[in-house]
């Protein structure tokens, strides 16, 4: 794997930055603190083409490799995780999966619309009792005349408020476990589409979280996506992508909590000298240094497998894993760099701290990473009773 960046990689990667600093950041804290999902700022980032940054150009999209959009994802996500969010569910989550499995007339149908940002997308896998366990859904799709009535409930979707298009996935017949079930192309006008917005969260207070009740929600048959029996694989290809997504934006998060430290370190005076002379707080900024290169390396690693057309799930676990702890850690460690500083929201750190929790929860928790990994080491699925 060659480790340096092309001209336009470089190129993509100044522009992100430079849009997340003058266009993102000055709006992140107000967002935050009055929890307001930004629809806006959303168009910007359309504008920018993050929406679809992986959709070829004749969709609409920017015809990015991953290894480019995962340098702006890093970039976005180093300044405003709920921004981030919906860079990674619209184009990793759902333009993915339509990339992957829909047909021509589908791609047509939506992609340009993601791409352009006159559409956002959702993904409603998790339901309320169905999380880490995402081949048990309690959702039904019964098939009627012309298409199917699906029945049911999802939980934690972002962008579920916004959204004009949901990727729902529900089970068809219980009988045949994962392989019954089938994913849809929901266009939620359609009658019993409910969302309802989850307040409370601990972080990502500008990100729209929605539980969505649906109530024999109509879709044609040309809203299947894949066949009847692929909606499992569907959702599994999409988190492959979605893992991705999350794992880059959390480089984004150590990055931006190192350089954040190291400028308070150097400005801020203690005992009559910059607090970065201490070699405890040296030992902070270069814990962080390490991690978050390590995290950025396996971040590069997986997009390069995606972009070489190698099998990259567990790479994918690897990185999602690594990189989602490392910047968990990284946000606690630079909030005790700032001291008193960092505990309100006049520094980023703050908010980072606060957003990054969930990244160990969403798109798999780190446990499931690490089954994942444990499995292709062992060959041993231990969800299967042996
Ligand atoms: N891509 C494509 N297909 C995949 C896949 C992947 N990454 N991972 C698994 N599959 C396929 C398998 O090949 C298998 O296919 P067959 O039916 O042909 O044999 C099928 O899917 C079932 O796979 P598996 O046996 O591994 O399923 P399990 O139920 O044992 O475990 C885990 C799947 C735990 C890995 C899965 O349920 C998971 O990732 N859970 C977490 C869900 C999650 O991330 N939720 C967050 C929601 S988004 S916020």
């Amino acid at each position: 794997m060659d480790f340096s960046l092309t001209d336009e990689q470089e190129l993509v990667r100044a522009t992100a930055k430079q849009f997340a600093h003058e266009v993102v950041a000055p709006r992140a804290r107000e967002s935050a603190r009055n929890a307001r999902f930004d629809v806006e700022l959303v168009g910007k980032i359309a504008e920018q083409g993050y929406l679809g940054a992986i959709v070829p150009r004749e969709y609409g999209g920017a015809g990015l490799d991953y290894r480019t959009y995962g340098l702006v994802v890093e970039a976005v996500g180093g300044v405003d995780s709920a921004m981030r969010t919906v860079i990674s569910v619209q184009t990793s989550l759902v333009c993915s999966a339509i990339l992957r499995w829909g047909t021509e007339e589908q791609k047509q149908a939506w992609l340009p619309r993601l791409c352009s940002g006159e559409a956002l997308g959702c993904f409603c896998l998790t339901e309320p009792d169905t999380g880490s366990d995402a081949a048990n859904q309690r959702t039904r799709a019964a098939k009627v005349d012309g298409g199917w009535r699906i029945t049911g409930s999802k939980m934690w979707i972002s962008l579920g408020n916004h959204a004009k298009l949901a990727l729902v996935f529900a089970q068809t017949d219980p009988e045949k476990g994962h392989r019954g079930l089938a994913a849809f192309l929901v266009d939620t006008d359609q009658d019993g589409f409910q969302p309802q917005e989850i307040h409370g969260k601990m972080g990502l207070h500008a990100s729209d979280t929605a539980s969505i009740a649906l109530d024999d929600v109509f879709a044609p048959d040309a809203a299947l996506l894949g066949e009847v029996g692929d909606g499992f694989k569907v959702a599994m290809g999409a988190l492959d992508s979605g893992r991705f997504s999350v794992a880059a934006g959390c480089v984004g998060i150590c990055q931006d909590c190192l350089d954040e430290s190291t400028r308070y370190a150097t400005e801020r005076r203690q005992f009559d000298r910059p607090i970065a002379s201490f070699q405890l707080v040296q030992a902070m900024l270069a814990e962080m240094r390490v991690k978050t290169d390590a995290a950025r390396l396996l971040v590069w690693r997986a997009g390069w497998l995606k972009d070489t057309g190698q099998p990259n799930t567990t790479e994918t676990s690897i990185a999602k894993l690594f990189a989602t702890e490392a910047a968990q850690w990284c946000a606690n460690e630079a909030i005790q760099v700032h001291g008193g500083a960092g505990y309100v929201d006049d520094h980023p750190v703050e908010r980072h701290f606060r957003d990054v929790r969930v990244t160990t929860l969403y798109e798999g928790t780190s446990q499931i990473q690490r089954l994942i990994i444990g499995r292709s080491l062992t060959g041993i699925n231990a969800l299967v009773p042996s």
